[in-house]
């Protein structure tokens, strides 16, 4: 059977969360970059296997799916149906699934939000309502945390995953996560996950070419 195979571009949060993903559940991957900044997600080969052309993709012998939230859920009742990544019992998992719709559609959706003015249109600043929308999100966060470790409860999940590639980006864009005792104290917890550091990596490279842009700091 083909390995599974990862179209990456590091710099991606939802790229990251994948990896974060396969590093969790300790799965082989080919990894296949694709340089976005270059245009390589236009090429003829990449868009016949997602005609949306985003990273994450992935080919799963002959499974190919994108959407980074579908691919994370996926690979977990794939590889590994009773890990706590993913819990059964519907009520966690129903929890786990808001987070993940919160990442998507607020803390991320925010962020990107702010910094897509700043990659595609030259803008050298961020407006305060749109920091102030990020700042409110990261309370929304600082809450599901409280009296816990983890963003739904006692375990890791995939939605801590996921929450750490938007979370370090926003820490390497330069907004001080100090203010936030909870998301702080996850976020140290955070890194003895496998995969902290490449994912880490990842959100440095993003956040030096935000901050290189801009005339003062976040
Ligand atoms: N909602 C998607 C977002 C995927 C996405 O927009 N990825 C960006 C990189 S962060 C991309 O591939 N952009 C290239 C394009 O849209 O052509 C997910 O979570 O996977």
């Amino acid at each position: 059977m083909a390995p599974l195979v990862l179209y990456h571009f590091p710099v991606s949060p939802p790229s990251r969360s994948v990896l974060l993903v396969i590093r969790n559940l300790e799965l082989d991957v080919e990894i296949k970059v694709l340089n976005l900044m270059a245009g390589e997600h236009m090429q003829e080969d990449f868009i016949k296997i997602n005609p949306q052309h985003t990273v994450p993709t992935i080919v799963d012998d002959e499974y190919v799916l994108w959407e980074s939230k579908a691919i994370i859920t996926y690979l977990v009742e794939q590889y590994n149906p009773e890990s706590d990544l993913y819990p059964t019992d519907p009520k966690l998992r129903g929890i786990v699934n808001q987070r993940l719709y919160f990442d998507s559609t607020v803390l991320y959706a925010r962020v990107f939000s702010a910094v897509v003015p700043v990659m595609r249109q030259a803008a050298t600043s961020i407006p305060q309502e749109k920091k102030d929308a990020i700042k409110d999100a990261l309370r929304t966060l600082d809450g599901y945390l409280d009296g816990q470790d983890w963003t739904t409860g006692e375990n890791c999940t995939v939605a801590d995953l996921c929450l750490l590639a938007t979370v370090s980006t926003i820490d390497k864009i330069g907004l001080d996560l100090s203010e936030f005792d909870n998301v702080s104290a996850w976020y140290d917890r955070c890194s003895s996950l496998p995969g902290y550091d490449e994912n880490g990596e990842g959100a440095e490279a993003f956040g030096g070419f935000i901050k290189s842009k801009l005339d003062e700091p976040f």
